[in-house]
């Protein structure tokens, strides 16, 4: 029986009911892994497969190991199988990082890089120069969030903040989402308890920006959120947001559009064009989606905008006149416009990343490149 088929079966299945044979069985496994990474036909795939036959999540050679002899090992043969599966592990990461190709790298970086490598391997010879360590750099989700903020820094709007253990009414209740409103639901928010939240969005800071400074009100809000969602390669369950705010007397739609316009040609190119549609969020009213002329095709069509030449970017829409009483603002007198946008989505769309989890997982491959 091969490797492949024995993962699908138990331990007691495969008669294996002492701790050197799981042992031996494990064994096996990390001889099919060496043999595995060398395997000539990973080298015409895609970097990402021989790491995802291995270590996703769902599937993968690791999540079946651990499906049918870890978690269903019996009492006494749970230690030998925990430190065998926490040994294969390490082994198939180390193997399938390996077998990621060198992401691009620029040829002045990579001659820096030959150069403190050379320096490490002459360590005995001390007249040559010491080793440099690399400079740091800024996050690409961290440039991103700066490029935004400096545009509207340059409007004339503050930055703000608030906290990411929010509670329910800020998170909901002052933003007139309704005890029914299915995003309250513990499938799609982590509750802290009953009456607190890890926010799920930064519009909370909307009524407390209201709340402690009143109008008129001109605010950028970035900040991290938190959602019940499964990472894939456009979600994660943290991520980042930046909210807009502009309170004041004579706000109007034609405010929203025009600045929003304004951003769009300033962080994606001066050719570009928005277009607004109707939507629904229960805090603006009315509300909106802003979509722009894909970057990629300038609105030709292509599998970026699958075809359609527009790519959404941001929810919007006038502050909903409930939302400004939760505030202390008399909506009589005062009218506002608000945005949110994901702010890891804006720096895939920059950069043309198509993977979110790579902006997790601290490779210095792909963080060196920003
Ligand atoms: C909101 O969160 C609204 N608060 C936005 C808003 C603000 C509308 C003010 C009107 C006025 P939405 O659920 O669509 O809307 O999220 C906004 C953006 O967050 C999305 O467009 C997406 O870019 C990003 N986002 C949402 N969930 C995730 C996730 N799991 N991973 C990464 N980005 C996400």
């Amino acid at each position: 029986m091969s490797i492949e088929e024995k993962i699908l079966k138990t331990l007691a299945e495969l008669q294996v009911n002492e701790a050197a044979a799981v042992e031996a069985l494990f064994a096996e496994v990390r001889r099919f892994l060496d043999e595995d990474a060398q395997d000539p036909r990973w080298k015409s795939e895609p970097p990402q497969t021989l790491r995802n036959r291995w270590l996703a999540r769902n599937n993968s050679i690791l999540a079946l190991v651990d499906e049918n002899w870890l978690k269903s090992a019996p009492k006494e043969l749970k230690p030998v199988a925990g430190r065998e599966f926490n040994r294969l592990k390490k082994e198939a990461q180390a193997k399938a990082v390996l077998q990621l190709e060198p992401l691009a790298i620029h040829p002045q970086r990579a001659k820096e890089r030959s150069g403190v490598e050379r320096n490490a391997l002459a360590v005995d010879d001390l007249t040559l120069p010491g080793v440099r360590r690399a400079l740091g750099s800024f996050h690409p989700v961290t440039h991103v969030r700066r490029e935004i903020e400096d545009i509207f820094l340059g409007l004339g709007f503050a930055i703000e903040d608030g906290p990411e253990i929010e509670s329910v009414y800020y998170n909901f209740d002052a933003l007139n989402i309704p005890e029914s409103h299915p995003s309250r639901d513990d499938w799609d928010t982590l509750y802290v308890d009953a009456q607190t939240v890890l926010r799920t969005h930064t519009s909370p800071v909307q009524v407390r920006a209201m709340e402690r400074q009143g109008a008129p009100l001109y605010i950028l809000i970035p900040g991290l959120c938190y959602r019940r969602d499964n990472p894939d390669s456009t979600h994660s369950p943290v991520f980042h947001q930046i909210e807009g705010l502009a309170v004041d007397t004579h706000i109007t739609f034609a405010d929203l559009k025009g600045t929003l316009d304004f951003f769009a040609r300033k962080f994606f190119g001066e050719k570009t064009r928005t277009s607004f549609h109707p939507s629904f969020f229960p805090f603006t009213e009315p509300s909106g989606e802003v979509a722009i002329s894909c970057i990629f095709c300038g609105g030709e069509g292509c599998r970026v905008c699958k075809h359609g030449g527009w790519i959404e970017v941001m929810g919007c829409g006038m502050v909903h006149p409930e939302v400004l009483r939760h505030g202390g603002i008399d909506p009589q007198r005062y009218s506002g416009w608000a945005f949110g946008l994901g702010v890891e989505r804006y720096a895939m769309m920059k950069y043309g990343i198509d993977d979110i989890q790579l902006f997790y997982q601290s490779d210095v491959r792909f963080l060196e490149q920003f």
